[in-house]
């Protein structure tokens, strides 16, 4: 696996972690940082081997926002012409499951960043907010559109305009965070989830992530289409046929394409 410089990738079987890793600056997310994300998660992509990837921070901080430093003297053209940022997009196109195993500091384009996974777990002392508008901006990787979506217009307008933060299982019971576990059972638990998922078919399970991620775009009536329309397609798979024959044989499925 590629080294990187500001975060470190590891294998473990059919599962690749990612730790986000400027500790001296909490995780803040710079472009070097941007750069290595859409680095590894490229040859994540394209890895045969790989099923699922956790991404995660340190127990202090998963990442406490954009790089506050890098941004500040940045002119409105420096933004717009580099499309400042644009490229975390790439994060959230990712076509395999992307689990995010956030502890402590998960703020501004951190929050974000954790949003654009497709399962949120949450040590016990995550604490989760945009806090831009303290600033003089706002959220600008996605937070007044997936926040929104994730947990509903009246608490996402409470934390974006008065910053405040939330604390895990505030974040739990509005709907942000699968799971809360103890700070020191989250990288453990989160790599039991992506093993999980990577032990089932690649094939479906990333139509079943594109499945319910066409729910944010669609109507109902085109979402359901989508989603008959994709599950006759998993009936030209080789994992259909063994995972059906195992139930009826009474065995474990050996699904081929994982
Ligand atoms: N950017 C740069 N450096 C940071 C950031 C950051 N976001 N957060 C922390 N750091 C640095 C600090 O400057 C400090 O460095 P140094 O030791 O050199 O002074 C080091 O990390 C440790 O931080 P603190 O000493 O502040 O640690 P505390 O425990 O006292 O406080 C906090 C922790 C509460 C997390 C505090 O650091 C904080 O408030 N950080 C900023 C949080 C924030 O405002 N985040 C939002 C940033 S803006 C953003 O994310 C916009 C996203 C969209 C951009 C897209 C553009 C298109």
């Amino acid at each position: 696996m590629t080294d990187f410089e500001t975060i470190l990738l590891e294998r473990k079987g059919r599962v690749a972690l990612i730790t986000l890793n400027r500790p001296k600056a909490l995780n803040a997310l710079n472009s070097q940082v941007l750069a290595d994300l859409r680095a590894a998660l490229q040859e994540l992509e394209s890895d045969d081997g790989v099923g699922a990837v956790v991404l995660t921070g340190s127990e202090r901080a998963f990442a406490a926002g954009a790089d506050i430093k890098e941004m500040a003297d940045k002119s409105y053209m420096d933004m717009f012409l580099a499309d400042f940022f644009a490229g975390y997009e790439q994060v959230a196109a990712f076509r395999k499951p992307l689990i995010a195993a956030v502890a402590g500091y998960a703020l501004g384009g951190g929050c974000e960043l954790a949003m654009m996974c497709d399962i949120l777990i949450a040590a016990d002392n995550a604490t989760f907010g945009q806090p831009e508008i303290k600033l003089g901006v706002i959220p600008g990787m996605g937070g007044s559109q997936r926040l929104t979506r994730a947990i509903g217009k009246a608490k996402a307008m409470d934390l974006i305009l008065t910053g405040r933060n939330m604390g895990a299982e505030e974040a739990e019971r509005a709907g942000l965070v699968a799971r809360i576990v103890p700070a020191a059972e989250l990288i453990a638990t989160a790599l039991e989830v992506a093993e999980t998922i990577a032990g089932y078919s690649l094939p479906a399970v990333m139509i079943a992530k594109e499945a319910v991620e066409r729910s944010y775009e669609l109507t109902l009536s085109e979402g359901l289409r989508f989603e008959r329309r994709v599950f006759h397609s998993l009936f030209a798979t080789e994992d259909q046929k063994e995972g059906m024959a195992a139930f009826v044989g009474k065995r474990a499925p050996e699904f081929k394409h994982r």
